[in-house]
Formats: structure tokens, sequence, C-alpha cells
């Protein structure tokens, strides 16, 4: 009975092919171009038989190795999805000139349907973020899920961007954060040099200025302690910038290292935090700031505090000037 349902099923999905794979009219020599891109497009779908990636760590915007129908192989460089400027070595991308052809329609089609799976992971991976982000969200000091979501509540609506490295902050921006252009994010710093943070900041938000961008600086406060001087200039050169501090009293990445050092060598991990933790006396981070003529507040312990404080902070930014909130943070 099951293998009957299963032959019916098989059969309908064939001839529900047949209908979906039936190729476009041909239109004689009269077609429009519109009609020849579709006619590519959809042999692209219905007669690449394999496709390879050539640069793994490029999987979008990289080379292919195509295998049409014919056993013939061609490369293909995917430039963009919406089809213009992508190149292929064969004979009808080279005439026809309408940008594109059955094995650049081809890979377009693959990408989409590896796009599509990773939109419905990357949803999934949402839901389990905001849950995992409800863990310690009244906690003092505050978690950094709790900072990165009353942030996005009040930045998701502005054209903003992300001018500091996430890895301190246990990635949560990533997670809840709706990262849709590419100047959403900075990245790091690539060597990993403490002392980048506060002047990447200032200097990206120079750049996003000219185009009325809102910059926003997640700041570590061991990294700020390098080169602090970066406020004046964000003051001086009147950068619209908005700085929260992560201020874990501490050099924390060290915390660990050493913690897990003497851990492993049975070495009295209760000492770690010896020359790695910024506390006695505490830095008051919104006191620098106005030293340096920008506006600060703090510090903020409280996560109920938080809501308000973005608030008149970002009120400043807007009119054309740097901020600064100095929060009490968990460590990661
Ligand atoms: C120039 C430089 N000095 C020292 C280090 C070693 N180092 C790596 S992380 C870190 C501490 C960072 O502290 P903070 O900026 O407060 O971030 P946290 O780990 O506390 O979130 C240090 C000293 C480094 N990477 N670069
Ligand atoms: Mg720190």
């Amino acid at each position: 009975m099951g293998a009957v349902k299963v032959k019916n099923r098989r059969a309908t999905a064939r001839k529900a092919r047949a209908v979906l794979d039936r190729p476009p009219p041909l239109q004689g020599w009269r077609t429009t171009d519109a009609d020849e891109v579709a006619l590519r497009r959809w042999r692209g779908r219905t007669e690449i038989v394999a496709i390879e990636e050539l640069e793994p760590k490029q999987p979008i915007f990289g080379a292919f190795r195509v295998q049409s129908g014919s056993g013939s192989f061609y490369e293909v460089e995917i430039r963009s999805l919406d089809g213009s400027g992508n190149s292929c070595g064969c004979i009808d991308h080279r005439a026809n000139g309408l940008g594109t052809c059955k094995h650049v329609e081809g890979v377009l089609a693959a990408l989409q349907q590896r796009g599509a799976k990773i939109a419905a992971a990357h949803r999934e991976a949402r839901m389990q973020a905001m849950e995992t982000a409800a863990f310690g969200w009244d906690s003092s000091p505050v978690s950094l899920a709790r900072l990165s979501a009353e942030l996005w509540d009040q930045i998701k609506t502005e054209d903003w961007s992300l001018v500091s490295w996430q890895g301190f902050v246990s990635g949560w921006p990533g997670r809840l954060w709706d990262f849709d252009k590419h100047y959403r994010y900075i990245g790091g710093q690539g060597a990993g040099a403490m002392g980048y943070g506060a002047p990447a900041a200032v200097g990206a938000a120079l750049a996003n200025r000219k185009h009325g961008r809102l910059s926003i600086n997640i700041q570590t406060d061991g990294d700020l302690n390098y080169a602090p001087g970066v406020l004046w200039t964000a003051c001086h050169h009147k950068i619209p910038l908005l700085t929260v501090m992560h201020n874990n009293r501490a050099y924390h990445q060290e915390v660990m290292f050493v913690q897990q050092m003497a851990s492993e060598r049975n070495r009295g991990a209760d000492r770690a935090h010896i020359g790695t933790t910024l506390r006695e006396p505490n830095i008051d981070y919104a006191k620098m700031a106005q030293a340096y003529g920008m506006y600060g507040e703090g510090p903020i312990e409280n996560p109920k505090d938080l809501a308000p404080a973005i608030k008149r902070a970002l009120d400043r930014v807007k009119r054309g000037e740097p901020a600064l909130l100095d929060v009490i943070t968990q460590p990661r």
C-alpha cells in the first residue's frame, strides 16, 4: 500500500516537473532581451549537471566550475545576485550581450536555493538567541545580551552601523540585530591588538558621518585605556558616535587566560585577578568622557536605567556630537 502511494506520488511529481520544466515558448527571431534572459534562466535550472565551488572562502561572490548537460565545463564568476556583473567563459555569454548565460543562471539558482536554507537556519538560530538572551535579563552587572537588546530597540529604525568588534561581547549584536547591509559592521582588528577599538570606532564614525549613519561603539574598558585621547578627537571634530562602555572592570580576556593556565598547572586560579583587573580604584568613564569634552553618563549598574540613558545619549548623537554611557557589565 505504502509502495503504491510512493509510486503515485513519484508519477505526479514527474508530471508536475514536466509542466514546471517546460521551456518558455520560442518566439522566433523577434525575441526581447527579457525573453532571452528567461530562456537562459530556465536552461540554467534544468540543464546544469554539476556546480563546483573554486574558491571555498568566497562561497557566494566567487568562482564556480559548471558542468552543462552536454558534458562541457565552464568557469563562472559571480559578482552580484541580481544578475549584473557576472561572467562566464562560454561563447553565449561573450556573444549575446545580455550579461548572463545558462551557466551563470544555473549558479544563481543554486545560490538562491542555498540562501533559502541558510535563511531558515538563521531564523531558527535567532529564536534560540532570543530565548538565551532572557537568562540574567535583570542581573546587575548588566548582561551583554540585555545591553545589546536595549541598544537594538532604539537603533533598529535608524540607519545604524556597529563600529566595534563584537567578540568581547559574546557576539550578541550578531545574534540579535539584523545585519542587512555591508556597512552595518566594521569587523575586528585582524591582528588582535588592543588599543585599536576606540580609535577605529572614531575613524569609522567619521566615515559614516557624511552618509548620516548612526555609529554605535560597544567599547571595552581595557581597550579604551590604551588611547583615550581619541575621545577628544571625536569631540573636536564633532563626530556623531554613541559609545556604550562594556565596563567589566578588567582586562577580562587576560583574567580568563590566566585562570585557565593556573588551573591546568594547579597554580591557584584564585590569584588570576592580579594585574588583570581594573579595580581599586574603579575608573569613572563618564568623568573621563567629560574631561575630554564629551557628554558622559554613568556608571549604570541597574539594567532598568539603560533604556532612558540610551535615549538621552542618542538625542545628543543625533544632534551631531559624540556621547558615552558607562555601563557596568558581566565579564562576557
Ligand atoms: C597591544 C596589546 N596588548 C595586550 C594584548 C593582550 N590582550 C588581549 S585581550 C586583553 C584585554 C582586553 O580587555 P578589555 O578591552 O577590557 O576587554 P575584555 O576582555 O575585558 O572584554 C589584552 C590585554 C593585546 N592583544 N594587544
Ligand atoms: Mg574589560
